[in-house]
Formats: C-alpha cells, structure tokens, sequence
C-alpha cells in the first residue's frame, strides 16, 4: 500500500486538526512539511496551484481541503465517524461556525509575542514580515460571506458557552471523537498551544476535552522527500475512479476549480468525475506524471476554463 502523505507545517490549524485525526485513527502517516506560505514547489507540482495547506496524497491520488483528507482517513481507517458526509445539516452548521467565523476570530486572538517567537524561528524576521503581507493581501480578497465577524469576543464566548453545553459526554460524538471534536478543537489550539492564550478558564468540560484531543495531537511522523513524493506519485496510477460518478455537462472538459472563500487560486485540468461530494480532475505534472486532484464541492467553484 502507498504511504499516506501529508503536505503540511507546524503551526497550520487545519494541517493540525489532520495530524490529531491520523494519532486518533492510529493511521501511520509521512510528512512533507511544507513553508508557511508560497513559494511551495513540491505542492505545486502535485496538487497544480492550490495554496491551501493542509493537501495530502496517495500515490498519483492528490486531496485538497481537510473536508476531503478527512473522508479520506474516515476510509482508510473505518471510522465512518469521521467523516463530514455523516453530519446533518445542524451538525455541519456548528462545523462551518467553529471553521469561519470562530476560526477566525480565534487566529486573531493567538497574535502575541509567543506566536511571533514560533514564526521567526521557522522564517526569520524577514520571513515574518512577508508572512503578514501576505495574510493581508489573502484577507483583503476574502469573500465578504466569510469575513470574521465584527462582534468577535462576543462570538467566540457564545461559541464556548455553546461547547461545554454539548460536551455533557466526553466527546462532541459521544464515548469517541468524531469530525466535529477535530473541527471545533483545532482553532482553540492554534490560540492555546501555538498562541499561548489563556482562554478556556471558565469552560471546564472544554479545557479537558482540549487536552485529550491535544494529547491525540502528534507531529513526530517519519519525514520524506519531496523527491520521494514525486516518485510516488509518478510510481503509481491514480486509483479507479468510483462507478457511480454523477452526469455532469462538464465531464471530460477542462474545467478549473477554486475555493470560493478564500486563497481563491485555481486548478485546471480535465473533470474526469463528479461525485456528490467532490469533483476530480486529471492533471499532467511534468515532474510527477498523472495525477487525480480531488476537490470538495462545498465552498468550491467551477468553471470551463475556455
Ligand atoms: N477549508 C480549508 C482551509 C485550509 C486553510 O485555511 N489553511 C490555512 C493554513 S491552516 C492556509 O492555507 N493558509 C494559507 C497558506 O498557508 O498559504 C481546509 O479545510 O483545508
């Protein structure tokens, strides 16, 4: 079997959130770290101008967006729980919240020297100041309907009045986490562990989840090369395609797809399925041969590219 890969850097959330999920899953992983922001050939190559991190990979099969990684490990590990596709329509509510505007407003509460320390250790001061350039320029051409909301403080103590009613039982999913527990936790870590705030002290039921879901929380993984990654992909053939790909009037046209919240880069290539919950494109990579790039359909967009 093809090792999973995970594209990925320290202190991204949502590669985070990915990471807790593979120690809960007990999945053993390879890690492609990655730079906090582009330049990042190695993803490029794969996953053909996509700017998000996380983005993980098996063989010629490239997947980006955690909703997508997550199917992916829900899979791989049996664990349907962990899959977004199980949610209803509440429980994805609660999902989106914690993944926009609470996110958000949870990045912004992590600023502070702790954080900075971190990314001058990984980047250089120069580095920062690029980084923060750059997260401006991302924000300023954010889509409006995702923007943090204005009221911050107030959302996120909703949000966390919110949690410690739902975490009467252990996890958000009962006696084991579930994909709610990682999308809820992974802010609250980046403001915590990674920010250094101080900030679930009137929230018992959620400092103590936190902390189990921090211990499940590992980046200890075997690292590989990104020559290695390239090889893999051009190594194998993208898996079969699933039989039930849904008609869609696109199919075997060159399409691009982007995200249409934020870091709105696109892919193009050749629509080769549409499923009810993701698109797949082929793309030829000169350096890593024939690859299926696997997209979600929510928060995405497609086009003809001509
Ligand atoms: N919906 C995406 C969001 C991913 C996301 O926002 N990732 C952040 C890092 S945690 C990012 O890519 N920031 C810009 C960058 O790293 O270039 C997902 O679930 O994967």
């Amino acid at each position: 079997m093809t090792d999973f890969i995970l594209h990925h850097y320290a202190i991204s959330p949502f590669a985070a959130k990915i990471r807790a999920m593979l120690g809960y899953a007990e999945l053993p992983w390879r890690s492609a770290t990655t730079t906090p922001m582009p330049p990042r050939p190695l993803v490029d190559a794969l996953a053909g101008g996509y700017r998000r991190i996380p983005v993980a990979q098996l063989g010629a099969d490239i997947f980006c967006d955690s909703r997508i990684i997550c199917e992916e490990i829900a899979a791989l590990s049996g664990r349907a729980s962990l899959s977004p596709a199980t949610l209803d329509s509440e429980q994805q509510a609660f999902v989106d919240k914690a993944e926009l505007g609470v996110f958000f407003t949870l990045v912004g509460k992590a600023t502070g020297w702790p954080l900075v320390r971190k990314v001058v250790a990984d980047v250089g001061p120069l580095g920062l100041l690029r980084l923060l350039g750059d997260r401006k320029a991302m924000r300023a051409k954010m889509n409006a309907a995702v923007l943090p909301p204005a009221d911050g403080a107030a959302t996120l103590q909703a949000h966390l009045d919110e949690l410690e009613a739902r975490l009467a039982a252990p996890y958000l999913h009962g006696e084991q986490p579930g994909i709610m527990d990682f999308s809820a936790w992974h802010g609250l870590w980046f403001a915590t562990e990674v920010g250094g705030k101080t900030l679930l002290g009137g929230h018992p039921a959620v400092a103590d989840w936190a902390g189990r879901i921090n211990h499940l929380h590992r980046n200890d993984a075997l690292a590989i090369t990104a020559s290695d990654c390239l090889a893999a992909a051009r190594d194998n053939t993208p898996r079969p395609l699933a039989e039930h790909t849904e008609q869609h009037t696109h199919l075997g046209r060159t399409v691009c797809i982007a995200p249409s919240d934020y870091a709105q880069e696109a892919v193009t290539g050749e629509l080769v399925a549409s499923l009810p919950g993701r698109f797949i494109l082929r793309r030829q990579s000169p350096e890593a041969g024939t690859l299926h790039v696997h997209f979600p359909r929510e928060r995405f967009s497609l086009a003809l590219a001509d």
